[in-house]
């Protein structure tokens, strides 16, 4: 059997956070829009590692270890279609720099430990429904609540009994934030 894992770095969602998010996604989106991700898989992306060896996944928890970047907090105000991958995705107008080092630093060191890293721009979003292939109607406005990341995690894919359940495996805390 392997023990490699599928993981990626992201941003938990608040749990508060989580339930106003799927209480909104009730009525924002018709029921035939897509498949609404579960509240407690939802998360941002920073950054995705694929299949990762045990060996491998202590030498990037060892380097997360080191992160000292400080916390942040962005404005959930925009919404979007990508009807390819068939996602519907909240994300931000203004990504904070502090969310965009976090990425860039943690898939850095993905790439230098062998992950493979998509040559697309990072487009920080929190998928809310997957399985969106059709056309769909974008509500105009997003509530605009505002995230505060506190911390990161580095979370394990699993598929079983038909579902994709996000297993986090450790958490980092993010320094005080600047400017508040
Ligand atoms: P998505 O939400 O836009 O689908 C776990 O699968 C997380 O990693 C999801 O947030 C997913 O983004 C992201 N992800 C999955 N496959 C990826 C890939 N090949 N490149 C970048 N991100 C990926």
């Amino acid at each position: 059997m392997s023990s490699s894992r599928r993981l990626f770095f992201a941003l938990p969602l608040p749990d508060a956070l989580q339930q106003q998010v799927i209480r909104w996604r009730a009525d924002a989106f018709s029921s035939e829009a897509g498949r609404p991700v579960a509240a407690a898989n939802l998360h941002l992306t920073l950054a995705f590692l694929g299949e990762v060896s045990a060996q491998k996944e202590q030498a990037l928890a060892r380097l997360a270890d080191r992160i000292a970047q400080p916390g942040f907090s962005l404005r959930l105000d925009d919404l979007g279609h990508w009807p390819r991958p068939g996602v519907v995705w909240l994300g931000t107008r203004r990504a904070p720099r502090g969310l965009l080092q976090l990425a860039e630093l943690l898939r850095s060191q993905a790439a230098r430990s062998g992950c493979y890293q998509s040559p697309m721009p990072f487009h920080p979003h929190i998928t809310l429904l997957r399985a969106a292939t059709q056309p769909v109607a974008i509500p105009p406005t997003t509530p605009g609540w505002v995230f505060n990341a506190e911390t990161f995690a580095l979370y394990q894919s699993v598929f079983e009994n038909g579902r994709t359940r996000y297993h986090q495996l450790e958490q980092w805390p993010l320094a005080p934030q600047e400017n508040r």
